[in-house]
This record gives C-alpha cells, structure tokens and sequence, in this order.
C-alpha cells in the first residue's frame, strides 16, 4: 500500500504546519519547534489545478470515481472458485463510508455468468397454484401500483464462510464483503400474487432466473405476501446487469442466494421443490452429521471496517475507528466496540438512517497512544439478539458449515498501525 507510515517526516510536518495555521497547537498538545523553517510547498505554492482550467462539464457522460480512488474496487479471491462464471467479487467495506453501497462496487454473485437481458424482450411471469396465470411485459410491471423504495442489505449465507475453521482472509473486503446495502424502488411481490390470486393450496412459492443457471429458490408464501419486492432499480438508477438487470426478488433480511436476480417467473405450489440450491448448497452440515437447512433468516453481524488489514491507522492521538452492522431480524439498535479483545466494551454512535434489514453505520471516536489493540465490534437488534462469539458458534454448529457465520471478528492493531485477522480464545 502506498501510503505514509506514522510518524514519517513528512506526515509529522504537514501536520505541525497545519496545526499552526488553525492556531489549534495548544488545543491538540502540539509544539511549534521548527514548523515554520520548513513550510509544506504544497500550502505556499498555487497547486496546478488552480493554475489551468479543468475539463468541461461533460468530460464524463456518465461519471467515475477520481483516479486517486483507482484501488477502491471490487476484488475476487481466484482460488476460492474454478471460474469466474461461477463465482464471487467483493465489496471493497474498507474503503466506504455511510450506509449505502455505490452500484459499482456492490459485490458479485453468479452461477452460471452475467445475463445481458433486451428489457423489451423480458417477460415475467406468475403461475402454478392461481386462479389467473399472468405474464408481464416490464413495461406492465412498472404501471403497476404500490410502487415503493426501501433500503435493504443482501448478504450471501457463504459471507465469511473462509473463516469457519479460524481467521484466514486478511481484509473486511474478503471476510466480510460478500454484502451491499442499497435503496430499491420495485413493487411488492404480493401485488403481483394478489393479481393472479392464489389458490388456498398454495403455500410456497418457486422464484427462477432467466441467467444460464436458471437459479431457483422455494420462499415460504407468508414471506412472499410480507415484504418481498420485485424491484428494477437501485441507487435511484435501473438495476446493474451484475445485480439482474432488468429485474431482481427483494427478499429482506433473508440470504443472498434467495434473492434471484434477472428475475423471470414466480410459481405457487403447494411444499417447497428441494432444488440445488435448497438441498446440497445453503445447507449446514453439523458435527453430528446431519444438516440444518432452511436457514434463511441473515443474524445479527457487524465488521470493524476501518482500521481493518486494507485500512491501517497512519496517526496517534485522535482517530474514529468506523464499522457497519446488520440484522435480518430488524433494527440494529446497539453497537459495542472494545479494544481489548472482550475485556471492556464501550457503545458506539449509530449515525446515520438506523433502518430495519439495512445496514447502520457506527463510529467510536478514540484516542489512540500506540498501543496494541485487540479490536472487535459486537451488534445487537430490536429482537434482543446479541451477536455472537466465534466460540459460541463453534459451540453449537461444529466448523463443518460453510453458511452462516456471524460471529465477531477480531482485528489486531499493531503499533505501528497496521491490522491483521486473528482470533482471540
Ligand atoms: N438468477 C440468479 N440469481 C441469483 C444468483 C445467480 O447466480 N443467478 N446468485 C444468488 C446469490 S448466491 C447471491 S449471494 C445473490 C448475489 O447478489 P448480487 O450479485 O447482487 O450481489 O444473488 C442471488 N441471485
Ligand atoms: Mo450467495
């Protein structure tokens, strides 16, 4: 990474000059000693981008990030899967801030590749157990009324699943970047249901894809009338093709997996099908040999984002340490932090919209004097649902899952700043 380690020269001068402009030396400890021999160029000097005109108002139709936030991208880990059709990007957590998830950075998901659907041409259909098989053009699906925006997180069941067996990806990008948090504008799936009317035999409903994977997924009928959406837009813009453009299932606080993206037909029917991926994946295997399935609900979690191993510490004295956390169950209504590895705890500002099924931003405003720290972040919900220890999960599920790990991650601060994944018996 290239960036200034504590302490550097450089850094302590900038610092010292500037502390001295504001008049803020007494106000942080500071002592002037020698700023003023050798003040920053960059603050005496007129910077080029006052000297010349910049680009017009067009110079990107649609815009991009600054060239100096190049390495805030999404990342694959190309050992985890056999192909990249077939396989996982992650959210660049270290690098972000607030609670929403910019659309090129969401995180990735395919099984069988990226669909590239002609919208006119797209059909979605509701069938099985109803009175009235409809088929809808998206045009159809946007007169229709009902139309709202929600703000909801998907986490894929598998995020963290590297580190069931102990601390392994050295970053929150890849031990917890599997998840986006994004405002969907769409219409509730119960309107669409409520249209073709289903039969009172009908109990399950069957979502497909239109992907080269045709992913399926059972969600139980109660769900389905509550608050799924059939959604085609994000951020305020139509649907990425990466997220199912043109139309994806909302299925809040539930696993990623169920959320089928390129979205083509809804079945009703009367039990759950046992599709692939209902039956040998997104299925926990127990130390006992038998298997939990039908996991749906997404826990309580949160991550430290920064510091974190992609985002070390580069001062002492005042720093914000800075996470994200997430329930499937509501509303995050509490966030704690300790340094100490469990020791002591101390609650953290929630900041920002604190949404049911979004993730909420917290902050801890500290004082760092260099010491080591063990740093771990602990979510709890409106349910009373407490995070858990990775001991505690081990305690009940084994370390045969892949799906379905919520237990609270440790960062090691080293003194110089630098953080790595480790576990804390
Ligand atoms: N049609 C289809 N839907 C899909 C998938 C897929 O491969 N095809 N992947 C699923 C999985 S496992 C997850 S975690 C989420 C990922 O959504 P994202 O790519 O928007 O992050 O989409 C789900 N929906
Ligand atoms: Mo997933």
């Amino acid at each position: 990474m290239n960036q200034m380690k504590p302490g550097s020269r450089v850094d302590r001068r900038r610092f010292l000059t500037l502390a001295g402009l504001a008049g803020a030396c007494a106000a942080v400890g500071v002592q002037p000693a020698a700023a003023e021999a050798t003040p920053d160029p960059d603050i005496v000097n007129l910077p080029p981008w006052t000297q010349a005109l910049g680009a017009g108002v067009n110079n990107h139709p649609y815009g991009v990030p600054s060239p100096f936030e190049k390495d805030v991208v999404r990342r694959e880990v190309t050992w985890l899967t056999a192909s990249s059709e077939s396989s996982v990007s992650f959210t660049p957590l270290y690098a972000l801030d607030g609670i929403i998830t910019p659309n090129g950075l969401c995180f990735v998901r395919h099984h069988g590749g990226e669909a590239e659907i002609d919208p006119t041409r797209h059909r979605f259909m509701i069938h099985g157990l109803v009175d009235k098989p409809l088929v809808f053009t998206m045009e159809d699906i946007k007169r229709m009324p009902g139309r709202t925006n929600r703000v909801y997180f998907l986490e894929c069941a598998a995020n963290s699943g590297m580190e069931w067996r102990g601390a392994q990806l050295n970053g929150c990008q890849y031990t917890h970047g599997m998840i986006h948090n994004v405002v969907y504008t769409g219409v509730p799936l119960r309107a669409f249901l409520e249209a073709a009317g289903v039969k009172p035999k009908g109990k399950w409903v069957l979502a497909e894809g239109a992907d080269a994977s045709a992913m399926t997924r059972s969600i139980p009928l109660e769900k389905a009338m509550d608050d799924c959406l059939v959604a085609w837009a994000m951020n305020g813009e139509a649907l990425r093709p990466e997220q199912g453009y043109p139309l994806r299932l909302v299925v809040p606080g539930w696993e990623g997996n169920m959320w089928i993206k390129w979205l083509r037909r809804i079945e009703v029917g009367d039990q759950p099908w046992g599709q692939r991926e209902e039956t040998s994946k997104y299925t926990d295997l127990l130390a006992d040999g038998r298997s939990r399935r039908f996991t749906f609900i997404m826990d309580a979690k949160s991550v430290v984002t920064s510091p974190s191993p992609q985002a070390p510490l580069h001062a002492r004295g005042p720093n914000v340490i800075s996470g994200v956390a997430w329930s499937g169950r509501g509303t995050v209504t509490r966030v704690d932090v300790t340094l100490d590895g469990g020791k002591n705890w101390t609650t953290a500002r929630i900041e920002g919209p604190a949404l049911p099924r979004s993730m909420t931003r917290f902050y801890l405003d500290v004082d760092w004097n260099g010491e080591e720290l063990l740093l771990q972040s602990r979510a709890m919900d409106d349910t009373g649902y407490v995070q858990p220890t990775k001991a505690e999960l081990r305690a009940v599920r084994g370390v045969n899952s892949i799906y379905h790990n919520n237990g609270i991650q440790t960062w090691l601060v080293r003194s110089n700043g630098e953080a790595e994944n480790v576990e804390v018996s």
